[in-house]
């Protein structure tokens, strides 16, 4: 370890802890390890990788209180938001966990004998995982990379490590194998751009900014590694005039300022048909208004402070000039608390094009089907989207027409373990979760079995 950073309660702007930081050495002796571990785990049963990982999910579930615990104090999250993330960590281990056992390859008819395709484990998988959703983007990785036969190293963001962390401790009290599941705790530019360079890091999975993940990507392809990248988004929330507007209305709000608005599927455009434009922003400013943002340990809180007070900051920058419709409340004092806040803009705004990472929303109008389609497509980014419509051949159209990888009609879900996840354009490369989820950690073997004799 080279010397200490200090993680802070965003809440309360107070220190909570030193944690060390890694060197490009102890990343080195930490791969060395994951390298004999993966050799031995590969080498087990399906069904015992398979129970296994079940047995980690149920650790992981006699432990979602704490871990949501940590959460609040190292994230800011509300206490709700954060047990359903901790419970989601247990619930894609156990998805996960079926994997083991169901990656069959293929036999494959051909002349002269037997053909077939083995699903082959990587070997060591780096994840590389920001502050934002700390425990559950980190298992999107890790689940279903162990599941394929990997051994894991995890580099938690600075800002956020102390989920992670503990993860790491209940992998060995579920009984993984010492050096399987290693978190490294340090900066992305030592132990991140490690795992991109190391050699027996075969595979990189990269969540964060678009900037950093297209270096990331770069460095992979130096050294002929695959690469899955989650990046930033500008995603549309697209309400026709034909929509259910009240629902549509109470639930833009949740969709862009969970989170505190730093969430990489916030609908942080709302593209709203002109003929109803001035309606919706009636029924929005008291679903705003209502939002309560306060201590992220009540049950009450809907939203609790930005990560840091140079993100706070930069999420300020962007009101600058800006046309602000109205806001709702936040907390004064310590903590980085921001209000909420609906934005008037036009297309080329900065507002309606960058990613902002905070409780900010734009909201822009639109003509006709063929303009909200233009305008939702209108960013670098296609990660989510919402479309509100009671018409079913236009929620069909639009949703095929709309370029991001993750839509939802009438709603705004984004995240199922079970279905899958990930963006189009800048917003990223590859998917996560779903029933493929696993198979993305393997690299497939054919093998050709000679039955004529020669
Ligand atoms: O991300 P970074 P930051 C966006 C969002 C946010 C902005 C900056 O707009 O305001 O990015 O956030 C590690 N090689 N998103 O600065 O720097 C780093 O240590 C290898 C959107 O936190 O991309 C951390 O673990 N790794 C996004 C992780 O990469 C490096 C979520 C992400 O950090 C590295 C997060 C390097 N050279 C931020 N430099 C989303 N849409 O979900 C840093 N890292």
């Amino acid at each position: 370890m080279s010397g200490t950073f200090t993680v802070i309660n965003p809440a309360t702007a107070q220190p909570i802890r030193e944690i060390g930081r890694a060197t490009v050495e102890d990343v080195d002796a930490v791969v060395a390890r994951a390298v004999r571990a993966q050799r031995t785990w590969a080498g087990l049963a399906p069904v015992a990788r398979a129970d296994a990982l079940r047995r980690f999910a149920r650790v992981v579930e006699d432990h979602v209180e704490e871990l949501a615990q940590l959460e609040v104090l190292n994230s800011g999250h509300p206490i709700e938001s954060a047990r359903w993330e901790a419970s989601h960590v247990a619930q894609v281990l156990n998805f996960s966990s079926g994997a083991p056992e169901r990656l069959s390859g293929l036999q494959i008819p051909v002349a002269g004998g037997l053909d077939v395709t083995f699903h082959e484990p990587y070997g060591v998988v780096g994840i590389i995982v920001p502050w934002n959703f700390p425990m559950t983007i980190a298992s999107w990785g890790f689940a279903p990379a162990l599941a394929a036969g990997n051994a894991v190293v995890i580099k938690p963001a600075e800002l956020t490590p102390l989920t992670a962390m503990r993860l790491g401790d209940l992998a060995l009290e579920a009984g993984l194998p010492d050096g399987l599941f290693t978190v490294v705790t340090g900066s992305g530019s030592v132990v991140g751009q490690r795992f991109v360079s190391h050699p027996d890091v075969r595979k990189v999975v990269f969540t964060g900014s678009t900037e950093v993940g297209t270096d990331v990507a770069a460095g992979c392809a130096r050294n002929l590694k695959p690469v899955t990248l989650e990046l930033g988004g500008k995603s549309a929330n697209i309400v026709f005039d034909d929509a259910d507007l009240e629902l549509a209305a109470a639930s833009a709000p949740g969709a862009v300022f969970d989170n505190a608005g730093q969430d990489c599927c916030a609908r942080s455009r709302i593209l709203v048909q002109r003929s109803v434009y001035d309606r919706f922003l009636e029924l929005l400013e008291p679903a705003v208004a209502e939002w309560k943002v306060g201590d992220p340990a009540l049950e009450s809180t809907q939203m609790g402070p930005l990560i840091s007070a140079s993100h706070r900051s930069t999420v300020a920058s962007f009101l600058d000039d800006a046309d602000v419709a109205f806001r709702g409340s936040a907390p004064e004092g310590d903590g980085f608390w921001f209000a909420p806040t609906v934005v008037l803009a036009q297309p080329s705004d900065r507002l309606a094009q960058e990613e902002v990472f905070g409780p900010v929303v734009a909201v822009l109008p639109f003509d006709d089907e063929a303009d909200g389609i233009r305008l939702a497509n209108d960013t670098a980014y296609g990660l989510a989207g919402s479309i509100w419509t009671e018409n079913l051949g236009r929620a069909v159209r639009v949703s095929r027409a709309v370029k991001s990888g993750v839509l939802s009609v009438n709603s705004h879900s984004s995240v199922r373990y079970s279905t899958p996840f990930g963006g189009m354009k800048a917003s990223g490369l590859g998917r996560e979760l779903g029933p493929d989820a696993a198979e993305h950690f393997t690299e497939t073997k054919n093998v050709f079995f000679a039955t004529d004799a020669s």
